[in-house]
This record gives C-alpha cells, structure tokens and sequence, in this order.
C-alpha cells in the first residue's frame, strides 16, 4: 500500500510533497492544486469556526481564505493526469489538479464564495448537490446561470445552511463531464462540534470509467459498459486502507455520481445509515446493515463501532465493480481443458485471455498487459493474490493504532487459534446425490461428453 500522509497547514501556509500553489490574480484567493493521489489528512481548520475535519480517502481538503467573515474557495476547473493504481494513469478533467475534486469543508452558517475558473476547452458550471442555496446559485447551465466559458471565473456565493453530506459537479455537458471525472465531494460541518460527534470520518465518491487498455482517456459516450469502477478514482490496490483504533466509532461517507447503484459492504461489523445526502437520519428510523445500497445520485453516512481487530474487507458487492480493467469480455472456460488452445488463439487474437478451465484465478494469471492498464484483480495480501481489484479497500482495526494516526498498520497478525485452517485427515468419501434434480459430475472425468456452453458476455447491459 501507499504510505504517504503529507500535511497542508490551511490557507496560509502550505507545507507538504504535492502540494502547489498557484497564485492567481490578486483579488482571487490563492488556487491550490493537488499533484498526489494519496490520502492527505487535513489539519484543524487553522481559522473560521471549529470543527472536526474529515478524510478524503485519496483526496484532500481545499484550503481557504477568510476575507470579511467570508470563507472563500478557489475551485479551477482543468484536465488531470489521476494516477488509479500504480501501472495506470489517466487523462481525465478535474479540479485543482485532481479528479476528483477537493472536498471542501465549511461549517453550519457559513457565509461561503467559490470562485470557479473555468481552464477547460469547453464550458462548464458548478452545481452543489443537496445545497439549500438561492436559486441562481444552484449552477445549472441554460437554467440558473450562463455557463462558464472557457478561461473565465465565476463566482457563486451563499450560506451553507443545513449541516451535512454534499457533493458538486458539472451542470453543463454533463455526460461528458462527469465522464471525464468532474466531480468533488463538500461537507458542511455542524455549529456544535459535538452534534454527532465521530473519532473518525471518511468521505469518498463512487466512480465509473471506460478506458480501454492502453488508452488513456475515458470514452465518454458510454452508459453501461464501464471497465474501471472506482473509490475517488482509485482502484484497489491504488486505494488506501482505512483505518481506526479498535473502539472508535467510524463515520464513512459516500456519494454515487456513477451510472449504476453500489451495494457498499463492510465485513465484520454492523453499521447504521446516519445520514443521506438530505440530511441526518433520525435514530429512531435507523436499522443495523451489513450492506447499503447507494443509488445514482445518492449519498450515504454509515457509523459503527470498530470493535473488533482485523484488517476488513470493504467493497462493493457488484463483482464486476471488484475487477479492473481487463476481462470484462472473457469467454468462461470452466469445465474446458485448453491446454493449447489458449496459445493457437493468441496467434490470431493477440489479446486473448481465457479463464482458468477451473474457476477464475485470474488474480493468479499471468498475462501480458497493454500499455498503460491493470490487470483484473491485482492486490497482494499477506495470504496471496486478493482477487478483486476496483471498488475494494480494506478497514483496518488495531489495538495499538493511535487516535488521529491515519498511518497503514501493516497487514493484521491474527492471534493463535483465529485463523482458517487446514485439516489434514484423510480425505472424504464424496456423497453423490441421485436422486431426481441432483447429480454429481463424476470426479476425474472432466468434459468428455457433457454439455457447455461458452458464452461470451456482451459487457455490462443490465447491471
Ligand atoms: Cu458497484
């Protein structure tokens, strides 16, 4: 995993690996860009009222300047190279130097202005999702608001009335747009800072990109057949783990800007839904769930209590949305000996690639990649391949980690006796059922006279 963790110390003063300033005009607050894909973990808001920041996993917090009581932003709207994973970037558009965008953070009341440039070859606006705001602020191009032009600054301005989850991207060319990755998460902060107070609190956007291997930039046309699906435009392995001391109680945060729901599943522990993007939940409406399914266009706060140790898996629970790049058009060859097959197709179709004629095992398949993508599944845990790769990350809870340490632990070292393993008798004698409806393959005899059909999947229509 990526160990990193620089730190920017507000506004004012920025420190840190990644980090640029970019001093615009004089009356335009400073423009920040963001040049790495790791997690940067914000600092207490050095001005303005207090509040208990949040994590961008792989993404960041925009800094801000006080100007009269007004917290303003400087958002710029440009192309991006986001790296996904390590083996793969992309040519995508962003905002200050990243896809997504920087989370922006404002507090219950504040009075808020966002300068937005717009660096892009086209137009553009900012619509803030979930917002309570004076309908001319709401971005919509062609209905509240003249676009963007390229090389020009707009400037919204309004309270940030209701505490809670946002998101914002475009309102102008929005297919291509999102497409491309504009898109940023915004939270605005309770007055009370101990309203729902939480010892940790992630913030991620889902994502979905089609990016043929060996190509960089997304086609942006497409409406069901997305190859990359993403935690902040990152895939795992790219993705950071979350982390937490065991006790802790844990807010996650995501939004879905995607084409398709997600069903997010944590292992190991119960959560509640505390919060949609219209708002807190109440408690007596919440009820325990392993797995939330976000709609298009939805956002949801999840809080547990990290109480049991372990490094836990967290994914989405479409398996297609756990592989990379590759292999969304593999024929399935269960069941087929290929021995040399798989070679004379090669000659003809040189990215030919057959699933294992005993499963997948593709974390496990060693072929040669295009240019510039990833392979399917592509983690390495302590055990082995982790085959899934996409929407997956892992939850770290630790004993020994310490409050606001957002460092990778390492791999958990599970105690003696908490660990899958082998029995080593002598093996069983197989129960064959058969009566009608049930019957065994006869072990050993593969293929030779049964039936199968190999049918090669049209993409993802109808997920
Ligand atoms: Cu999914």
């Amino acid at each position: 995993m990526v160990s990193r963790r620089d730190l920017f110390t507000g506004a004012a003063a920025l420190v840190g690996a990644g980090v640029v300033s970019r001093v615009g005009a004089a009356s335009l607050p400073e423009a920040v860009i963001m040049q790495s894909a790791s997690t940067q973990v914000p600092p207490p808001p050095p001005n303005g009222r207090p509040y208990n920041p949040v994590v961008t996993l792989n993404g960041w917090s925009l800094p801000w300047r006080m100007n009269n009581g007004v917290k303003e932003f400087h958002l710029v709207a440009e192309p991006v190279v986001r790296e996904f994973a390590p083996g793969m970037k992309a040519n995508l558009w962003g905002y200050n130097g990243a896809s997504p965008g920087p989370t922006i953070e404002v507090v219950e009341g504040d009075r808020v202005r966002i300068f937005v440039t717009n660096r892009l070859p086209e137009h553009t606006s900012v619509h803030w999702h979930g917002q309570r705001l004076p309908n001319g602020m709401d971005g919509v191009a062609g209905l509240t608001q003249k676009p963007i032009q390229p090389g020009k600054t707009m400037v919204y301005e309004f309270e940030a009335k209701r505490p809670g989850t946002f998101m914002y991207h475009p309102h102008a060319d929005e297919m291509v747009q999102m497409a491309m990755g504009m898109m940023g998460f915004w939270v605005t902060h309770p007055k009370n800072p101990n309203f729902m107070k939480v010892d940790r609190d992630y913030v991620f956007l889902l994502g979905s990109y089609d990016i043929e291997p060996g190509s960089f930039v997304p086609k942006t046309s497409t409406m069901l057949n997305f190859n990359l699906f993403t935690f902040n435009s990152r895939v795992f392995p790219g993705i950071d783990s979350m982390v937490a001391r065991q006790g802790e109680r844990v807010r996650i945060r995501f939004g879905n800007l995607t084409m398709t729901n997600h069903p997010i599943h944590l292992h190991g522990h119960e959560f509640e839904v505390t919060g949609t993007d219209g708002g807190w939940t109440r408690p007596e409406s919440r009820w325990p769930e392993v797995t939330v399914d976000v709609g298009v266009g939805q956002m949801r706060a999840i809080e547990f209590v990290a109480s049991d140790l372990g490094d836990w898996a967290f994914h989405c629970h479409k398996s297609h949305h756990t592989m990379n790049a590759m292999g969304h058009d593999v024929p399935n060859m269960i069941g087929v000996s290929q021995s040399d097959v798989a070679k004379k197709i090669s000659s003809i179709i040189p990215d030919y690639m057959a699933m294992g004629s005993t499963g997948g095992a593709m974390g496990e398949m060693e072929m040669p990649l295009p240019e510039n993508t990833l392979p399917m599944m592509g983690g390495q845990g302590p055990f082995g391949g982790v085959e899934m790769g996409g929407m997956f990350t892992v939850m770290k809870v630790r004993k020994e980690q310490k409050r606001g340490d957002y460092s990778d632990p390492g791999w958990y070292k599970h105690p003696a006796g908490t660990l899958a393993y082998e029995w080593n008798g002598a093996p069983p004698e197989a129960t064959r059922n058969t009566s009608a409806g049930g019957q065994s393959m006869p072990a050993g005899k593969p293929a030779q006279n049964v039936e199968f059909n190999v049918r090669k999947p049209s993409g993802h229509s109808g997920h």
